[in-house]
């Protein structure tokens, strides 16, 4: 069993999509263990992005991420944290294969819709930064 941090972003949730990105994730046979909207502060996009911090694109993406809610999840499930980077498909949609919720959804890169955990310490530093022990279902 394995948990990952899931975040449908502001475009996301903006154009009505985390029905159905949910409904991807549930349909795939993982576990919604803990799930909130909720608007991030400026902080908290600073500790999330820290490794992109000096990058061009940084500025922008603290911005964007803070602009209106967003829906955050952990997921869990065998190798979640893979299967849910297939699922979600490659940072650039125009990379992403066809099927996946970025090629589907998304054309930009700085607006692809979801983000997600790319490893297993990553996903243990995000679900701490979002999430208290306690909101998660055990
Ligand atoms: P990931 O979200 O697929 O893990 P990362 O490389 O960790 O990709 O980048 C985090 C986020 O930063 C991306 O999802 C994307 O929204 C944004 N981003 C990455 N590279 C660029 C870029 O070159 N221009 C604008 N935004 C970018």
């Amino acid at each position: 069993m394995e948990r990952t941090f899931i975040m449908v972003k502001p475009d996301g949730v903006r154009r009505g999509l985390t029905g159905e990105i949910i409904q991807r994730i549930e349909r795939k046979g993982f576990q919604i263990v803990a799930m909130k909207k909720m608007r991030i502060s400026r902080e908290m996009a600073e500790t999330h992005y820290a490794e992109h911090q000096g990058k061009p694109f940084y500025e922008g993406l603290v911005r964007f991420i803070t602009s209106g809610p967003v829906v955050a999840m952990v997921v869990e499930g065998p190798g979640a944290i893979a299967e849910m980077r297939r699922l979600m498909g490659a940072t650039r949609p125009w990379e992403a294969a066809p099927g996946t919720i970025r090629a589907d959804f998304a054309i930009t890169v700085d607006e692809n819709v979801i983000h997600g955990s790319d490893g297993p310490e990553s996903a243990a530093r995000e679900i701490g930064l979002f999430f208290k022990p306690e909101e998660i279902l055990s």
